[in-house]
C-alpha cells in the first residue's frame, strides 16, 4: 500500500522540530486563531493595528523570544522562526509589530548596548509596556542607507540629532526609536535609543498604502533632537550596526512568508474542495491541481531551507547571505502562492471575506522591505562571485 502524505505537512516537517518547537508554534497559532483573526479584516480596511493585544502577545512571550535572560522567553531560533510563521499566517502586519520590537529594537540594545540599556529597556519591551521602531530608511536613502543624510553633531555629552527617516514601522506608537545617524565630525553612522517624547522629535502616520495597512508606517522627523551620549549604542560603529540587526529581522520574514503562503495555500485548498463547477469540485480539474502542487511543493522547499538556517543560526554558524537567500525565496514564493491563490478564488479572491488579497498585498511589501528581491539577489551574487555590484 502506497504511504498517504499529509496536504498541510508534505515532507512530515512536524517530526524535525523538538516537542519545545512544536508547542511553540501552535499556542501561537492558536492564540492568532481565537484573538486576532476575528479582528483582522476591520483593522486592515482602517488601516490600523491592534495595539490592545499588545499585552497578550508579551504573555506568549513572542517579544524579543530568542533573546536569553532580561524577560525574554530564551528559546531557540527555530522555535522562534515558528513564532514568525504563525503570526504572519494572521496577518504581515503582526509578524511586523513583533518582528520589527524583537529583531530591530532588542536585539541591537541586547548586542550593542550598554548593561545599563539591556536592564532599562529590554524586560520593558518583552512585557509589551514598551514599544519601539527602527530608522534607518530616509526619503532618499533605500536600498543605499550608506548614503544616509540623517547627521548627529556632538556638543559635550550631547549629540544633536537632524534629519528624516521614512517608512518606519511602529514610528508613531513607538515610545523608543533606534535611530541611525551619520556622525558630522568623523562621518561614522552610530546608533542612538531616542525617547520619542524628546523636543524636536515628530513620527506623523504615512496613510493611503494599499498593502500592510494593519501595520503603523511614519516618518520619523528630527528637528536638534538633543540625545545624552549616555543613550548613544557603545558597542558598534559603522554600518555594519544596522545591517546586523537586519540580518535578525530578515531571518524572522523568511519564515513569516511561509506562514503567509501556508493561509494562502490551506484556503485555497478548503475553496477547491468545496466550490463546485461544470458540476464538479474544482480541486477535481487538472489545472487547478497543478496550481495546488506548485504551492505546496515551494511552501515545502521553503520550509526547509528556513530550517536548516534556523539550526545553523542555532549552532552559530550561518552567513548573512544564507539569510538573504532565505529572505528572497521565501517572500518571492509567498507571493507567488498568494496571486495563485487569489486567481483560484475566483471573483472571491478580491474580497475580504477571504484572506488571500489581504496576504497578497501585504506580501508586496515584505518582498521590498528588508532589502528588495534584487538587492538580496545581489548579495548571493557578491557572496559568490566576489565582485560588489554596488561599488
Ligand atoms: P557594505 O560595504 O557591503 O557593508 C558595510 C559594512 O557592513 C557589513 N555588513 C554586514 N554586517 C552584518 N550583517 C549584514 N547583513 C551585513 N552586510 C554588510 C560589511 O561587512 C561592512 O562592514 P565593515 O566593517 O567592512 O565596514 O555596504 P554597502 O553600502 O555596499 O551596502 C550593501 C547593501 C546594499 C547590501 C546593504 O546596504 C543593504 O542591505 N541594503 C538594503 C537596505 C535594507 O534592507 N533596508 C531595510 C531597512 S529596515 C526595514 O525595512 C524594516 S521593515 C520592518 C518590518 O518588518 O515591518
Ligand atoms: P529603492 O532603493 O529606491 O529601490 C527601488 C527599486 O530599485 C527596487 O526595485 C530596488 O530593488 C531597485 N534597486 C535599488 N538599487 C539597486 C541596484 N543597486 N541594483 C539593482 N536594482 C536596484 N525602513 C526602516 O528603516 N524601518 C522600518 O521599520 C521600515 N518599515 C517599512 C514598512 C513598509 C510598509 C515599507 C514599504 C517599507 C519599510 N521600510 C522600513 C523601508 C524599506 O526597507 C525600503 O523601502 C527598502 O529598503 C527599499 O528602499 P526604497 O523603497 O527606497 O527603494
Amino acid at each position: 500500500m502506497i504511504k498517504e502524505v499529509s496536504a498541510t505537512d508534505f515532507y512530515n516537517i512536524d517530526e524535525m522540530l523538538s516537542d519545545e518547537e512544536r508547542m511553540t508554534r501552535d499556542a501561537v497559532r492558536d492564540w492568532v486563531e481565537k484573538r486576532f483573526l476575528p479582528v483582522i479584516r476591520e483593522h486592515n480596511r482602517n488601516e490600523t493595528f491592534p495595539v490592545e493585544l499588545t499585552p497578550e502577545l508579551a504573555e506568549l512571550g513572542v517579544f524579543g523570544a530568542n533573546i536569553e535572560g532580561y524577560g525574554c522567553a530564551g528559546l531557540n531560533n527555530v522555535a522562534y522562526g515558528l513564532i514568525n510563521q504563525e503570526l504572519e499566517r494572521g496577518d504581515s502586519g503582526l509578524r511586523s509589530y513583533v518582528s520589527v520590537q524583537g529583531g530591530l529594537v532588542m536585539y541591537p540594545i541586547m548586542a550593542f548596548g550598554s548593561e545599563e540599556h539591556r536592564n532599562t529597556y529590554l524586560p520593558k519591551l518583552a512585557a509589551g509596556e514598551m514599544i519601539g521602531c527602527f530608522g534607518l530608511t530616509e526619503p532618499d536613502h533605500g536600498s543605499d542607507p550608506g548614503g544616509m543624510k540623517t547627521r548627529a553633531k556632538r556638543k559635550g555629552d550631547t549629540w544633536v540629532l537632524n534629519g528624516a527617516k521614512m517608512w518606519i514601522t511602529n514610528g508613531s506608537i513607538a515610545d523608543i526609536a533606534i535611530v541611525w545617524a551619520r556622525d558630522e565630525d568623523d562621518g561614522i553612522v552610530r546608533g542612538f535609543i531616542v525617547d520619542t517624547e524628546s523636543e524636536g522629535f515628530s513620527a506623523p502616520k504615512m496613510t493611503g498604502k494599499f498593502s500592510l495597512r494593519a501595520s503603523i508606517t511614519s516618518e520619523l522627523i528630527l528637528d536638534n533632537v538633543e540625545v545624552p551620549d549616555s543613550q548613544r549604542l557603545p558597542g558598534v560603529q559603522g554600518l555594519k550596526g544596522p545591517l546586523s540587526c537586519l540580518t535578525q529581522a530578515r531571518y524572522g520574514i523568511s519564515w513569516g512568508a511561509i506562514g503567509a503562503a501556508m493561509a494562502c495555500y490551506e484556503a485555497s485548498l478548503d475553496y477547491a474542495k468545496t466550490r463546485i463547477q461544470f458540476d464538479k469540485p474544482l480541486a477535481s480539474f487538472q489545472l487547478i491541481q497543478v496550481k495546488l502542487a506548485d504551492m505546496v511543493t515551494e511552501i515545502t522547499k521553503a520550509q526547509l531551507l528556513s530550517l536548516r538556517l534556523g539550526r545553523l543560526k542555532d549552532q552559530g554558524n550561518f552567513a548573512p547571505a544564507q539569510v538573504s537567500m532565505a529572505k528572497m525565496n521565501n517572500v518571492n514564493i509567498a507571493l507567488n502562492v498568494a496571486r495563485a491563490a487569489r486567481d483560484l478564488h475566483g471573483a472571491n479572491g478580491i474580497i475580504d471575506d477571504y484572506p488571500v488579497i489581504r496576504h497578497m498585498m501585504n506580501l508586496e511589501t515584505v518582498k521590498t522591505y528588508e532589502g528588495t528581491h534584487d538587492i538580496h539577489r545581489l548579495i548571493i551574487g557578491q557572496a559568490v562571485t566576489g565582485y560588489s555590484a554596488f561599488s
